[in-house]
């Protein structure tokens, strides 16, 4: 595998350029920001040794004075994120339906990409239950091209009108600033509740894409639909997918949650961890096209985006490859000041009306005014254009280009004209021509108001055990709500999307299933609007479930970069262990030797082997898969260990494989996994429990790539 080194050799040279300003303290000497030279960075200036610090000492003045400003607010939303750097590849397989240049064959271009949580601040937990932000920027020749996606294709709402009621409702509620990073309270569901617009949306949102494994384990999509422009003027729309070379997988919620205690860093650290080991994160990005002319052939409107086109639909075309191969240098300089805008466009790809679309169009500039301070963000580094930038635009707060001369407006006779406009042929950019007659009014179409059938389509087409986890979702984070009128409201809104689903929920909250939704139902509605006018309506869309939909169906027959906890002590068989080394390295599989005390074990043949892990802090979360070598010495110590006994009990209650040789059978019968399979060895293999002697490495890694056994939840609850 590359090394670090490696991999910044393989990056792009354009990649680099971005960052000229890179300091490297490497044999400097210590200054000020003016350059001096500093002799003492220890004491402040004082009257004599015992003195108060005098007021002229400018050294200690400038660096406490920087370090009071050091902070900048935080995202309004997707505070929280972590990104990288790396290279897109085009195939050239949509050239026929869009000019851009990066989308040509074998063009490469510099991304980065920056991966968040929606809700929570700069500070909380990675493995909050949330949408995730998936937001890349395409350093092209022609411009920047931001594509700010998210992991779930749909939205809340259906106009931008509402976000920031949407926001304000599910961010921690005003008056105590409680909770951080969760959906599960009143001012959340009393909102959800009211907009019926927002149930498909929900259910992606409870389900398991929302508890995501890990970033290089997710898909990304555009969300709205958009316009791919080809040479001769032609507009196709367009939905944007990225589709994750290492499969889609998630955690148990109940995994989730332990782990925003031991790492709330997780997929942080995973994301940096893969880069830095060479084992570069990668995604296809893919296309659904839809011709002009067929606008308006589907149950469901094209700029409506709490609609997904099913892929059965219309298939996925792949156009290229992201491979994210570089870490930042500097979190703040480049992961927080990148500033992101769904209309950093460059020609061949352009808007719809989406009505949601259009309000973001604002919103992202005006918010990096107020975050990054000024007119001149463009000019951080991270935020610049490998394409020269020649224009009109002048001064400001920060500016960091010195403009000469004397002219800076268009037209000018002075500066000879210069900058030119571009023609089309020569670059410049064309918005499309598309043809409108109608209305100045504020309102929403018709076409906008089947809230329920795709919702429908997604819950039918999760696997029992997906559903088991939306409906456990709902439960729990409804059961948080205080107010018993905001359950009801949802219960009665979830009859319109399954009843099973609905009574399941009712069930845990101790409530009966409404006969009917509470009536209005969306209260969306303008001062003048008449309720009736405004009820979902039902639509019948071609088909009852969408394979696509279900990340069951997502996996590959893969387990690389996987994590592996080996358990052992001194006197574990190390030719066993060498054997499951060997076989795991040879898969891509990474693992740790964990232990009970840091430093090095002895094994049975008197080899040394280095601890990784402590049982102090090692904890079975942060891993996939669990392996316990013999040696009886080695188990004698694992059973004097409970942590590695509920190392064992709690990797089996979240479902992950387990595998033992036969001379650890001891220690297993010690752990929850005897009282459900012990004597019962092929039940357990079904189950994802390698015991034995024979093939231990290969049935381990096979179970491996099944991710989870979830059919293990339907066993009495495991008390780990
Ligand atoms: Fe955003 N969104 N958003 N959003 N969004 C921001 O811009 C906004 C929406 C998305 O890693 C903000 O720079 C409005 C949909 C991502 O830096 C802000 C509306 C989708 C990121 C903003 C939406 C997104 C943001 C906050 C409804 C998926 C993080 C900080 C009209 C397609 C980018 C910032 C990063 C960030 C506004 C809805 C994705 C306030 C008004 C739909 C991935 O400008």
């Amino acid at each position: 595998m590359p090394n670090k080194k490696t991999a910044k050799q393989t990056t792009d040279k354009k990649q680099l350029d971005l960052a000229p300003d890179i300091e490297k303290a490497e044999d400097q000497f210590l200054t000020t920001d003016q350059g001096l030279k500093i002799n003492d960075d220890q004491n402040s200036l004082k009257s004599g040794e015992r003195g108060a610090t005098l007021l002229e000492d400018f050294i200690l003045r400038e660096k406490i004075t920087h370090f009071d400003h050091e902070r900048i607010p935080e995202r309004i939303v997707h505070a929280r994120g972590a990104a990288a750097h790396g290279i897109f590849e085009s195939y050239g397989t949509a050239t026929q339906y869009t000019k851009a240049g990066f989308l040509q064959p074998n063009k490469k271009t510099p991304v980065f990409v920056r991966f968040s949580t929606v809700a929570g601040s700069r500070g909380s937990t990675d493995l909050a239950r949330d949408v995730r932000g998936f937001a890349v920027k395409f350093y092209t020749d022609e411009g920047n091209y931001d594509l700010v996606g998210n992991n779930i294709p749909v939205f809340f709402i259906q106009d931008a009108a509402k976000f920031p009621d949407l926001v304000h409702a599910v961010k921690p509620e005003p008056h105590r600033e409680i909770p951080q990073a969760a959906s599960a309270h009143d001012t959340f569901w009393d909102f959800i509740s009211l907009m019926p617009e927002s149930m498909h949306m929900i259910m992606w949102a409870m389900s398991d894409r929302a508890i995501p494994r890990s970033y290089r384990m997710m898909e990304g999509f555009g969300v709205h639909t958009f316009r791919f422009i080809n040479a001769q003027g032609r507009s196709t729309f367009v939905k944007f997918h990225w589709k994750p070379f290492l499969g889609v997988h998630s955690v148990a919620w109940d995994e989730a949650t332990r782990i925003s205690g031991k790492d709330p860093d997780f997929h942080r650290r995973d994301l940096w961890d893969a880069i830095e080991s060479g084992a570069f994160p990668q995604w296809e990005l893919g296309v659904q096209l839809v011709d002009e002319k067929d606008e308006h052939k589907f149950p469901f409107d094209l700029l409506d985006p709490t609609k997904i086109i099913p892929e059965e639909m219309v298939p996925v075309t792949i156009v290229g490859k992201m491979t994210l191969n570089r870490n930042p240098e500097n979190f703040f300089a480049e992961t927080e000041q990148v500033a992101f805008h769904p209309g950093h466009l460059v020609p061949g790809i352009d808007f719809t009306n989406d009505p949601l679309l259009q309000g973001r169009l604002f919103s992202y500039t005006d918010t990096q005014l107020s975050r990054l301070g000024s007119a001149n963000f463009h000019e951080i580094p991270i935020n610049r254009s490998i394409n020269t930038i020649h224009n009109n635009q002048r001064d400001g707060h920060m500016r960091q280009q010195i403009n000469s001369g004397k002219v800076s407006y268009n037209p000018n006779s002075m500066g000879g004209g210069c900058p030119f406009q571009a023609k089309a042929a020569e670059g410049g950019f064309t918005s499309h021509a598309e043809r409108i007659d109608a209305k100045k009014i504020r309102g929403r179409s018709q076409s906008f108001f089947d809230h329920f059938s795709q919702a429908t389509l997604f819950y039918n087409s999760q696997s029992e055990a997906e559903k088991d986890h939306l409906t456990n979702a709902l439960r729990f984070e409804l059961s948080k709500v205080e107010i018993p009128e905001i359950r009801e409201r949802m219960v009665g809104l979830l009859t319109q999307v399954d009843q099973t689903l609905a009574a399941n929920v009712a069930d845990a909250l101790g409530i009966k299933v409404p006969k009917s939704p509470a009536m209005p139902m969306n209260h969306s509605i303008p001062a003048d609007g008449n309720p009736k006018n405004f009820q979902p309506i039902k639509v019948k869309l071609p088909l009852s479930e969408s394979p696509a939909l279900s990340i069951a169906n997502l996996k590959k027959d893969s387990i690389a970069t996987r994590q592996v906890a080996i358990l052992c002590a001194n006197g574990v068989d190390d030719v066993a262990l060498a054997a499951m080394h060997k076989a795991l390295h040879a898969a891509g599989a990474q693992f740790k030797i964990i232990a009970p005390k840091l430093g090095e074990i002895t094994g049975k043949s008197g080899k040394k082997i280095k601890v990784d892990q402590s049982f102090l802090i090692a904890t079975s979360v942060v891993f996939d898969a669990v392996y316990v070598p013999g040696g009886d010495k080695s188990i004698a110590a694992l059973n004097k260990e409970a942590d590695a006994i509920h190392f064992i009990d709690e990797a089996y209650k979240h479902c992950k494989p387990i595998a033992a040789n036969d001379d650890a059978k001891e220690f297993i019968q010690n752990t929850v996994v005897s009282k459900f399979l012990d004597g019962k060895p092929n039940e357990a293999a079904k189950l994802g429990v390698i015991l034995g002697e024979a093939n231990v490495p290969k049935n381990f890694i096979n179970a491996m790539k099944q991710h989870r056994f979830w059919e293990r939840e339907k066993q009495e609850k495991v008390p780990a």
